[in-house]
């Protein structure tokens, strides 16, 4: 997260990290993405962090990560750290457009019911555009590499569809696509999440929206970060 601050981990009980400390240690702690918990046994994140580049080209096995739930300081002391005993990427997930990049955990045991979060449903309020949006993770926090060893969040504004499309119209880079993805952004530029946050969560008037997932840069006003809309890609039972 680029131009945020601390977070809370009691302010923020839905958010945790995936982690595969046989990959990369360190300081931080294997951390390569992030997830958000929508019940008990059930995280979601980014399709994109299940892909093959996700730890360096490198084969994995979801018995490689671990999620650690319940702390801010990814090498700090309580919360959970859990393994995942099985993985749904979303089967309309499109690697070379981005679309539907979206993946559901189910976790080995159970969190408490006291870290779920809220799925916003289509239409809900939280979607429009103005509205203010938190997104959280353990991303660069400068764009160029600098990994925090505790959660961050930034305030951001939900975007209209026009204003992200106008921002990602396709040709060269990679295209906007309302129906799967939502954009979310500062318009004096500076907030915004980076590499690392990708799977974490977007979340408006208390309720999930989206999950964090590509864009070009991080923090540059004219290109908004793009988020898997969850309302639409979710299916209803998971
Ligand atoms: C990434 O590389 C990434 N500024 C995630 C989010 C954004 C940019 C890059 C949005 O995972």
């Amino acid at each position: 997260v680029v131009g945020g601050r601390q977070a809370l981990i009691a302010d923020a009980p839905w958010v945790v990290a995936l982690s595969s400390r046989d990959r990369f240690g360190g300081t931080r702690a294997g951390q390569f993405c992030g997830g958000v918990v929508v019940a008990p046994t059930k995280v979601l994140t980014a399709a994109h962090c299940l892909g093959r580049e996700a730890l360096g080209g490198e084969p994995w096995e979801v018995r490689d990560f671990v999620v650690i739930a319940g702390r801010a300081a990814l090498r700090g002391q309580g919360g959970q750290e859990v393994g995942i005993s099985d993985t749904w990427v979303n089967p309309d997930y499109d690697p070379t457009t981005n679309s539907g990049d979206l993946a559901v955990l189910t976790l080995a045991s159970a969190l408490p019911q006291s870290y779920v979060i809220g799925v916003a449903r289509p239409g809900d309020p939280a979607h429009t555009p103005g509205t203010d949006a938190d997104v959280y993770g353990w991303g660069d926090t400068t764009g160029t590499g600098t990994y925090p060893s505790t959660l961050r969040t930034a305030r951001v504004q939900v975007l209209s569809d026009t204003a992200c499309e106008r921002a990602y119209p396709g040709g060269f880079g990679v295209r906007y696509r309302s129906d799967t993805m939502l954009c979310a952004g500062d318009p004096q530029g500076g907030r915004d999440a980076c590499q690392g946050d990708s799977g974490g969560p977007l979340v408006a008037k208390g309720l999930l929206v989206g999950l964090v997932s590509w864009g070009s840069g991080c923090g540059q006003a004219e290109n908004p970060g793009v988020y898997t809309r969850v309302s639409s890609v979710l299916p209803e039972r998971i």
